[in-house]
């Protein structure tokens, strides 16, 4: 039986630390997919089908594996996902106690409504500090995004604000 995790954000854009977690996640499955998905609780910057894109062409730069799908979620739970497409685990990369904190309790409700298990994994320390709002905030105001994101993701911010 084919091992299938889900990694899921918002990716409003995708940054280095959200490549790095996915790179290590799909080492460790047969199938990894990338979710994009909506949170009602952040304001959106980009358009749900640009950051797939974004995810498709920096996964494409950074030569990870090729065992990995992007795609995008909009209707229902998270888990409904999960059953669909027939994946057993959830992957959410862990910067600080207060992804611990915000993580836990979905992680368990998600158990619970379908027997999904979430795995919490560390990325490279030298991407902790990095978050998508910093990057939002950071090409808004005019600043250099490029240590903090991908290729495509930096000569797209550039071009947006041209
Ligand atoms: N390094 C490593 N990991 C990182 C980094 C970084 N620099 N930055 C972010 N991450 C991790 C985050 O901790 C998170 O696990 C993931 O990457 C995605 O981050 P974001 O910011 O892109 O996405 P979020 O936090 O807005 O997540 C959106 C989700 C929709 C995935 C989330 O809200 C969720 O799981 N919702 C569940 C919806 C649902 O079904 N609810 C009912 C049951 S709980």
């Amino acid at each position: 039986m084919k091992r299938i995790a889900v990694v899921p954000g918002s990716f409003d854009p995708v940054t280095l630390g959200h490549l790095d977690v996915i790179g290590r996640a799909a080492r460790l499955f047969d199938e990894l997919h990338v979710l994009v998905v909506h949170n009602p609780g952040k304001t959106a910057l980009l358009p749900i089908a640009q950051r797939v894109s974004l995810i498709e062409k920096s996964v494409a730069e950074a030569d990870l594996p090729s065992n990995i799908i992007v795609t995008s979620w909009s209707v229902g739970l998270l888990v409904d996902y999960c059953t669909d497409v027939g994946a057993s685990v959830l992957v959410k990369g862990i910067r600080s106690q207060i992804d611990v904190a915000y993580e836990t309790p979905m992680a368990i409700v998600n158990r619970d409504l379908a027997g999904v298990e979430t795995i919490f994994m560390l990325p490279n320390p030298a991407h902790t500090h990095v978050s998508s709002s910093l990057v939002r905030q950071v090409s808004a105001l005019g600043g250099d995004v490029a240590p903090y994101v991908p290729p495509a993701v930096a000569n797209y911010l550039q071009q947006r604000v041209e």
